[in-house]
């Protein structure tokens, strides 16, 4: 039993899972042994799968993933798993209609986010709408994928949404941005009523004073609701006379005004060091899209990008990970504030 609560989610007593090796030094985060998951080339026609989003559906589990086509244009394909860890992958990409079931295809549609809020599921990317911009489907059957027209207007990216509703209303992060390889970025949130109209705006947390967060930050995981607040797995850019680097890193909001930050780690969780996330079409990127975790151990496992080029799964302990936050947080007043002005 976890001293710290995973709270209101099923347990998922078939989650992968892998002792933590003797000897890790760091912070408590430790990649599976058989990275990457994916391999290339995954389906006829998509050359590579990453920055992809998973959880338990049925008795198995279901993701939807970053498929980058041969024509280099990225979409959104569906796969299934009994163990999730190998996976198999529908051929064509997914169907979205409008909500009167007339095909509403996105010119592309990159860094996919799976969240379940009540008995919806949402799907959250990035796609084109003039700009870089958020788009959202849902589904309840994983059949058909209704998407609610471009909920923001550009330039946006990174939205996750929040697994249930705060305060009635449902909650998402994002990142809004410009139109290229963003310089810049915080995390901002917004409120519904509706998953249509969004408002309320507030930042939560910008980016960091470290190196390794210096650039910008973005949503990565969906929130998960714990006893000590929202743990948020984000990723943080820092930039090299080589390129830009993504780390995972580690933050808990407060549970009923998540745009307060109780704890922030001043250190990443994980940063590009083995051959699949240093080597790749974009190398050193570590990029994190979902979590499956189990409250009746505590055991939280990673999914995350690779080098935008592979999708890698690492593991944690919900205690571990949120005493090394605590014992390592640094706040600013940009975090600890409302983000209202
Ligand atoms: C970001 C996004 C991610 C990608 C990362 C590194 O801007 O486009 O999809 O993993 O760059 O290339």
């Amino acid at each position: 039993m976890s001293k710290v609560k995973i709270l209101n989610c099923p347990d998922v007593p078939n989650m992968p899972w892998q002792e933590r090796p003797e000897g890790l030094k760091g912070a408590p985060v430790w990649r599976y042994t058989d990275n990457p998951i994916i391999e290339r080339n995954p389906i006829e026609g998509v050359a590579r799968i990453f920055n992809s989003a998973v959880m338990p559906f049925e008795d198995g589990f279901i993701g939807v993933f970053r498929g980058e086509q041969t024509n280099g244009v990225p979409y959104v394909y569906l796969g299934r798993s009994r163990d999730a860890i190998h996976w198999t992958f529908e051929p064509d990409k997914v169907n979205f209609v409008d909500e009167e079931g007339k095909p509403f295809m996105p010119v592309y549609a990159y860094d996919p986010r799976l969240v379940k809020v009540e008995d919806t599921y949402y799907i959250i990317w990035c796609g084109d709408f003039y700009g870089a911009a958020i788009g959202i489907a849902k589904t309840k059957d994983f059949k058909t994928f209704t998407r609610i027209e471009n909920p923001f207007i550009p330039f946006n990216r990174n939205a996750v949404l929040f697994p249930r509703k705060i305060n009635n209303k449902f909650v998402l992060l994002s990142r809004p941005s410009d139109s290229g390889h963003t310089p810049f970025g915080d995390i901002f949130l917004s409120e519904s009523p509706d998953m249509e109209y969004w408002g309320h705006h507030r930042h939560v947390m910008g980016r960091g004073n470290e190196w390794w967060e210096s650039v910008k930050i973005g949503g990565g995981a969906a929130p998960i609701e714990t006893s000590e607040g929202w743990l948020m797995f984000y990723h943080g850019v820092s930039s090299t006379c080589n390129g830009f680097v993504y780390s995972i890193g580690g933050a808990i909001l407060d549970i009923n005004n998540p745009s307060i930050v109780k704890y922030r780690c001043t250190n990443f969780l994980l940063t590009p060091e083995e051959w699949y996330e240093e080597r790749g079409f974009v190398p050193n990127v570590c990029f994190p899209c979902a979590t499956i975790h189990d409250p009746a151990t505590g055991r939280i496992a990673l999914y995350y990008g690779c080098a935008d080029s592979y999708v890698g799964l690492a593991f944690t302990e919900v205690d571990a990970v949120v005493d090394y936050i605590k014992k390592n947080s640094v706040l600013t007043a940009s975090d600890t504030e409302i983000g209202r002005r």
